[in-house]
């Protein structure tokens, strides 16, 4: 029999049933009231807190399941499980970044770290002459890059920056006004090969996009990216701590590109997230330098926002302890936390490495420049000074120093690995001067004439290269590396009218050809690691351990600095061929990995989506497809990871504080 109940519904219970219904519930509150006041008290001890610190560290990682075995399981994005990951990775980001990811983009407001247009020179219609020779396909002269007039033109600067500021905007919103932000140019002009600039333009800021989008959702606030596996990668150089390396060396390019809500999803990671405080790990003074202070000076100088300062400074001075050495010559190593430092153990006898200890000038330089602080200049410049006065076997510098002794470790002398960005910065120390600091013009001619003489040399086939050189036998091989020096031989041509001008730019657009044979030579058209010349090979891997392509950018960056130097059209379909092999042997569905073989068809890929593409390959190759207006040559220069410095005396953005601190008492 059923009853009617006061809502109106039939009750099936009987008042027994209720009862019984009633002690089960209390019995059940009895059990749960019980746990707590006579379990053992795990709240108030660390074991919870331990297991949850475990799974906060484990990351984003922890909801990935294990990579594929052959890593590139079929139809994987289809998967239900890893959609269901990919949500909760999401989930996860939007947690940490709150509303931001939704938010409309906001114009303008520097100093609060907002988006602004990047700093371009106003648009200038092409000298008559020289369209005319673009016209007929034939080679623009050689510009000389001409010195800042330190006198009027730094005041006109000067005056820009000043009219600007008095009117509250700061310069970057000055030169809003004279170009769309993010612009590359607008020229729609018919390219060879079928496509406009516009759209080989867009086609590397899509790349970008990809690139960053899966580092998002995969490894946001990691280092890197592994896209097969959809997990994140960390290497040595970065200490073994998340340190954001993609956000961090990556946020300059999606500046240029005008990529302002992930611009801003960056610059928030910095603000919230980016500390070397409290923490212990083992950083390459190098790679951190070129990559984080290098990427955060050069924010700084776009955007005027005082957190990249800051951060700049932060990491800097965490680098500080390795410089403590006899002779100022830094360590390889220093651990953040201790201020120990040390060298690689397989660095000749203990030696720290050309490379590294010589390509911190630009950063530390101009740190003190926008801090007042003349402590970080002058560090750099005892290292000038070792390597000035300290004697050089045939006028060339060795890869290995001691810094306890000052003496050079083995005599092995190259261009790329180990050698290369010295060089580099030699040249771009005076260029960064406004021209001004002859000392290192001085010291880039003599090594530069000096390698001309005992490591470049001509193949058979006619193809320019740079030897390495290893006591007194030439190693007829090239790294990849090396490559960048095809523009900077043409770049010092075009700075200076010297004896070496014509040889140092023939020389330039030698090596860059030769480089891009070294492409064009692989069924993939990427280039190998390292590649040789002998009777029977010319600009060929011959080893499987130079056979690989990890997505390095400096055959780019001579194509882009060739480019811009003179204005032939070849560099730019050389730099669209590369994106095209970019994009069918690298590109994965969740981003882009190195080859492990670029002569195989269908190489094997690594799975590492290196920082460095990002800062680096994508900048270079979208700025080879920009006018020559987006960050001209004349009042930019880049580090040796691409990140753009403004030049003093030629540019508004220079950004340069009074000194606050009188060299000796400055910490
Ligand atoms: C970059 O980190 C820098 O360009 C560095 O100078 C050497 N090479 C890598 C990329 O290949």
């Amino acid at each position: 029999m059923y009853r009617i109940s006061p809502i109106g519904r039939k009750s099936n219970f009987h008042s027994r049933e209720k009862c019984l219904i009633g002690l089960v519930l209390v019995t059940l509150c009895f059990l749960c009231f019980g746990g707590i006041f006579l379990l053992p008290d795990n709240f108030g001890s660390d074991r919870v807190r331990r297991v949850y610190k475990h799974f906060q560290k484990a990351g984003p990682e922890i909801f990935i399941p294990a990579p594929p075995l052959a890593g590139h399981a079929p139809h994987r994005s289809e998967d239900p499980h890893f959609i269901g990951d990919r949500q909760r990775l999401e989930q996860k980001i939007r947690a940490e970044l709150g509303d931001m990811l939704d938010e409309p983009p906001a114009a303008g407001g520097g100093e609060s770290g907002q988006f602004q247009a990047l700093p371009q020179q106003a648009q200038a219609p092409a000298p008559v002459d020289q369209q005319e020779d673009q016209e007929e396909g034939q080679h623009a002269a050689i510009p000389v890059l001409a010195a800042p007039v330190q006198g009027d033109r730094a005041a006109a600067v000067a005056s820009q920056a000043a009219s600007s500021a008095s009117h509250s905007q700061s310069p970057a919103q000055h030169s809003q006004q004279q170009l769309p932000m993010g612009g590359g140019g607008n020229d729609q002009a018919a390219d060879t090969l079928d496509t406009t600039l516009e759209e080989r333009r867009q086609k590397v800021k899509e790349m970008m996009e990809h690139a960053w989008h899966n580092y998002k959702l995969y490894a946001w606030g990691k280092n890197e990216l592994r896209p097969l596996s959809q997990r994140p990668h960390s290497a040595s150089i970065f200490g073994a701590y998340d340190l954001g390396a993609t956000i961090v060396d990556g946020l300059d390019t999606l500046y240029i590109m005008g990529l302002e809500k992930e611009y801003r999803e960056g610059r928030d990671w910095i603000e919230r997230k980016f500390s070397l405080d409290n923490i212990s790990a083992e950083l390459s003074v190098f790679e951190t330098n070129i990559r984080f202070v290098g990427g955060m000076l050069t924010l700084y100088a776009f955007t005027g926002d005082a957190l990249y300062k800051e951060k700049a400074q932060h990491v800097a001075d965490k680098l500080l302890p390795a410089f403590q050495t006899p002779t100022g010559i830094p360590y390889a190593l220093v651990n953040t936390k201790t201020g120990v430092a040390k060298n690689y153990g397989w660095a000749s006898g203990g030696s720290s490495i050309l490379s590294e200890f010589g390509t911190l000038h630009l950063e530390f330089a101009y740190l003190s420049d926008i801090t007042g602080n003349p402590l970080y200049r002058e560090r750099v410049q005892t290292i000038r000074q070792v390597l000035k006065e300290i004697e050089k076997p045939k006028g060339l510098y060795p890869n290995f120093l001691n810094p306890k002794t000052g003496k050079w470790g083995q005599l092995h002398m190259s261009l790329g690995a180990l050698g290369d960005s010295y060089y580099e910065y030699l040249l771009k120390a005076w260029l960064q001067s406004g021209q001004t600091d002859e000392e290192a013009r001085e010291m880039y001619d003599e090594a530069m004439v000096a390698i001309l003489d005992k490591m470049v040399r001509t193949s058979p086939g006619g193809l320019t290269y740079v030897s390495d050189l290893k006591f007194d036998r030439l190693e007829h091989k090239m790294d990849h590396l090396a490559c960048f020096s095809g523009g900077l031989f043409a770049l010092g041509a075009a700075t200076r009218q010297n004896d070496y001008t014509d040889k140092y730019m023939e020389v330039g657009k030698g090596i860059t050809n030769t480089c891009h044979e070294s492409y064009i030579r692989a069924p993939t058209q990427l280039g190998p690691e390292a590649f040789r010349f002998s009777e029977a090979v010319e600009a060929r891997a011959l080893r499987s351990q130079e056979k690989y392509y990890i997505l390095r950018p400096e055959t780019f960056e001579s194509y882009f600095v060739l480019w811009r130097l003179t204005h032939d059209q070849k560099y730019r379909d050389w730099g669209w061929e590369a994106v095209l092999a970019l994009e069918k042997h690298c590109r994965t569905p969740h981003g882009y990995c190195g080859l492990r073989n670029v002569y195989q068809q269908e190489p094997q890929k690594d799975d590492v989506q290196q920082s460095f593409f990002l800062a680096e390959t994508l900048k270079y190759l979208y700025l080879l497809f920009s006018d020559d207006s987006v960050l001209p040559l004349d009042e930019w220069v880049f580090n040796t990871e691409a990140h753009p410095l403004p030049i003093k005396g030629a540019n508004a953005y220079y950004r340069q504080a009074p000194v606050t601190l009188p060299a000796s008492n400055a910490s």
